[in-house]
């Protein structure tokens, strides 16, 4: 075996000493050598979630021509729930991330690319900032406040980010809160400024605001009829304090005289009188004042809080005001207000002048720890004028 392979070693050098004299002649191959998808950075599709690209595939060498050989491609998504491909290579954006995008000749088998293919979402720009022109030139009084955040909105409506910036140009006159509650400080005037607050976005928008005296108009209550959301075991809508406790006493113009209710924390309830006025634990606390006319309108609240005892943890420290036309369905006005109750008397200003026959004010907030009841002298409604 050993002499066989010398013997075949010597025939071979022999035969590679004799072509020395032979030219041999280099022909390009028809095939190309190998394929590449035109017009990528990095080599890299960036594509949006629910946006397309179609791959445009180029033979290499390029500078060659070969046969038409569309369609004949495979195309091939790493990961389908990153992007998809169809059979003529478009690609589509199915969720964030990166995924690979392998593409093979079928008439060339071995002539194959990769690509990497990066999903992002879609960033839209806000392109315009939108508050109903009643804030546009809007006045208040000394101590109101408003939540601007919830009256602004945005154009495109599907902006990426909707969130703001608030400046103000005299925050003495006016301050506003990162959130955007506007609160009015002191009489003067001052503007507002709303921004996009993305980076790169420029859309802004200005409101002028101006802080006057208000002169406060109640509307006429003699008409007006009361009732509370419970009724006791003796039928009674109202916790009796003597001769007061009774719905009706919020609007007789004086404060010893109140309307009075059990917390509903207060689950052993409240005995006064031989009666005990169980509370109902889980339901709304509330009154409601049928004003007998849907054309009431009205731009505050009032509350007076008794002067005969100043115990704070007889008052309500958090109300929402509710309206209604029906009696029965009701729809928020202004939703947990401090309700001020180190106060005597206090003006709640709504944002805007509302309309409803039936204004109920539901207590969501007291003390849990001391007083047995929530008690209210003096509910009103009306309207401001400046000055
Ligand atoms: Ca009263």
């Amino acid at each position: 075996m050993k002499y066989n392979h010398i013997i075949t070693a010597c025939l071979l050098l022999c035969a590679v000493a004799s072509c020395d004299d032979t030219k041999v002649e280099y022909v390009d191959s028809t095939n190309p050598d190998g394929l590449v998808v035109n017009g990528l950075e990095n080599n890299q599709i960036e594509v949006y979630t629910g946006g397309q690209k179609q791959v445009e595939i180029a033979l290499l060498p390029g500078d060659k021509e070969y046969p038409n050989i569309k369609d004949s491609y495979v195309f091939t998504s790493s990961d389908k729930k990153i992007f998809t491909v169809s059979n003529a290579g478009v690609v589509t954006g199915k969720g964030v991330g990166e995924g690979v995008l392998t593409i093979s000749s079928k008439l060339y088998p071995g002539r194959a690319a990769r690509v990497m293919v990066r999903v992002t979402d879609e960033y839209f720009f806000v392109k315009e900032i939108l508050v109903p022109d009643a804030f546009k030139n809007y006045t208040m009084a000394p101590g109101a406040s408003l939540n601007l955040g919830d009256y602004i909105s945005v154009l495109p409506a599907n902006a990426s980010d909707k969130s703001f910036a608030f400046r103000t140009t005299d925050p003495e006159i006016v301050e506003v809160s990162e959130d955007g509650i506007v609160k009015a400080n002191s009489l003067g005037t001052d503007t507002i400024t709303i921004l996009a607050a993305e980076q790169g976005g420029e859309a802004f928008t200005e409101l002028i605001i101006e802080v006057k005296a208000p002169t406060y108009q109640a509307l006429d209550r003699t008409e007006w009829k009361m009732d509370t959301s419970i009724k006791y075991s003796d039928g009674k809508n109202y916790v009796p304090d003597g001769s007061t406790g009774k719905p009706e006493d919020l609007l007789d113009g004086k404060a010893n005289t109140f309307l009075s209710l059990v917390k509903p924390t207060k689950t052993a309830g409240y005995t006064t009188g031989g009666v005990t006025y169980k509370p109902e634990p889980n339901a709304p606390l509330f009154f409601v004042a049928d004003t007998q006319s849907e054309t009431t309108t009205f731009d505050y609240v009032r509350f007076g809080y008794r002067t005969s005892n100043t115990n704070l943890y007889l008052r309500p420290y958090g109300f929402s005001i509710y309206g209604s036309n029906d009696g029965t369905d009701f729809e928020l006005i202004l939703g947990n207000v401090d309700a001020q109750p180190a106060s005597t008397n206090v003006v709640f200003n709504l944002p805007l002048p509302v309309s409803y026959r039936y204004v109920r004010i539901v207590f969501t907030d007291w003390d849990t720890k001391n007083g047995s009841t929530i008690q209210l002298a003096e509910f009103d409604l009306g309207n401001t004028s400046f000055e």
